[in-house]
């Protein structure tokens, strides 16, 4: 198989690229069956170094590049059997900075390829979106059937991207798949996303900013098991039809950060309680019940352990993060 992956030098995107050559996800092939093509702009979230060895198999090919380039993104499609598309504009304070990247990237970008796919009548898209796009959740868990009602321009422009994926499979017929996973955590996240902003700044004893009474819920997911999840997807996801992956571990920002600050060698004099992100959504909670019964997928990472190494794993590698704090501190 000829896999197109777009957006791999960020965090989701990488994991999968260097687990699937790894031969490492059940629904991907392996050995001399697969090649990989990346295409990645390599905007200010994008990182080469996350493909580690990666780069150096001679089945992978790293084009840089934007999925808003049409010329070049007919050229990469015509020459896969399937795409993952994970490229895009990923941090909910940058949309409500500025929203223009956002919309241009997640859905334009989309689209692009899209109409690619179609010229070329691929094989499989599978489309990687969030939980993010259903809103916010007081109680209970969303299914997919759930209406999209999204609150920041980020999750807006995802549930664009969503729509006009989800439209190309109805009105054409195209073999479309959309994933919506909840929060991701683990190595190689850019340090802007709360861990790796948390757990970066304080094992040097810096101080982080917790928004607003710390009440909102987030479901963690490792991203381990997120890709294993979008795996299963691509080899038995239906057509046209839209599968949650979550991780099964709800927590508070306070109740996560209670847990970074013991993991790092802190305590609460270091949380500064800052201002409320605008629109901040309560709890996300995604029901995995389609996914689970249908692809046998569940979460194997258990948070403690997956935190606990996350953790170690920042520690131990202040050369990948320390160049990127200037980056992840830069207004859009
Ligand atoms: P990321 O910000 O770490 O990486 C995004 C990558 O896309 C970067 O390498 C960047 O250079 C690339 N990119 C951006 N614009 C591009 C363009 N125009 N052309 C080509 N490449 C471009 O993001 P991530 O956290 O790895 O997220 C990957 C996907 O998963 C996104 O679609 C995101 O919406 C979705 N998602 C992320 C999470 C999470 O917790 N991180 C949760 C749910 C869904
Ligand atoms: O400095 C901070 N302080 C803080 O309290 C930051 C950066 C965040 N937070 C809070 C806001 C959220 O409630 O922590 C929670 C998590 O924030 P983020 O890491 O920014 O993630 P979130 O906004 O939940 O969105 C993430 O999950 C869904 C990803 O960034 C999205 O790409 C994904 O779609």
């Amino acid at each position: 198989m000829r896999l197109l992956v777009t957006g791999a030098a960020g965090f989701i995107g990488s994991c999968y690229v260097r687990r699937a050559l790894a031969g490492e996800l059940p629904g991907t092939p392996c050995g001399s069956d697969l090649s990989v093509t990346v295409l990645d702009k390599l905007t200010y979230a994008g990182n080469k170094a996350n493909l580690g060895t990666a780069l150096d198999d001679p089945r992978l090919t790293f084009v840089e590049g934007d999925i808003l380039d049409a010329e070049l993104v007919d050229s990469l499609v015509g020459r896969a059997d399937a795409v993952v598309h994970f490229a895009a504009e990923s941090h909910v304070d940058r949309s409500i900075s500025g929203a223009t990247d956002f919309v241009v990237t997640n859905v334009v970008g989309t689209q692009t390829l899209l109409d690619a796919a179609l010229r070329h009548r691929l094989g499989r898209f599978v489309h990687v979106s969030t939980d993010e796009v259903y809103g916010s959740i007081d109680a209970g868990s969303w299914p997919e059937t759930h209406p999209l009602e999204p609150n920041s321009p980020y999750s807006a422009s995802k549930a664009g991207s969503d729509l006009i994926a989800l439209a190309y499979a109805r009105t054409h017929g195209l073999d479309v798949v959309v994933t919506r996973c909840s929060n991701n955590y683990g190595p190689y996240q850019f340090p802007e996303k709360v861990i790796p902003l948390f757990v970066t700044r304080l094992i040097d004893g810096g101080r982080v900013p917790l928004y607003g009474d710390g009440l909102n819920v987030r479901d963690w997911l490792h991203v381990d098991d997120h890709v294993r999840g979008i795996s299963l997807v691509l080899a038995g996801g239906r057509g046209g039809e839209v599968y949650n992956i979550g991780g099964g571990t709800e927590l508070s920002n306070a109740e996560l950060t209670g847990m970074l600050l013991a993991a790092c060698g802190a305590d609460w004099d270091s949380v500064d309680h800052v201002e409320d992100r605008k629109g901040h959504d309560r709890r996300y909670s995604v029901d995995i019940t389609k996914i689970s019964s249908e692809l046998g997928y569940s979460p194997q990472v258990p948070f403690t352990q997956g935190l606990a190494d996350a953790v170690q794993w920042y520690r131990d590698n202040r050369g990948w993060w320390e160049p990127l704090q200037a980056r992840a501190a830069l207004t859009p």
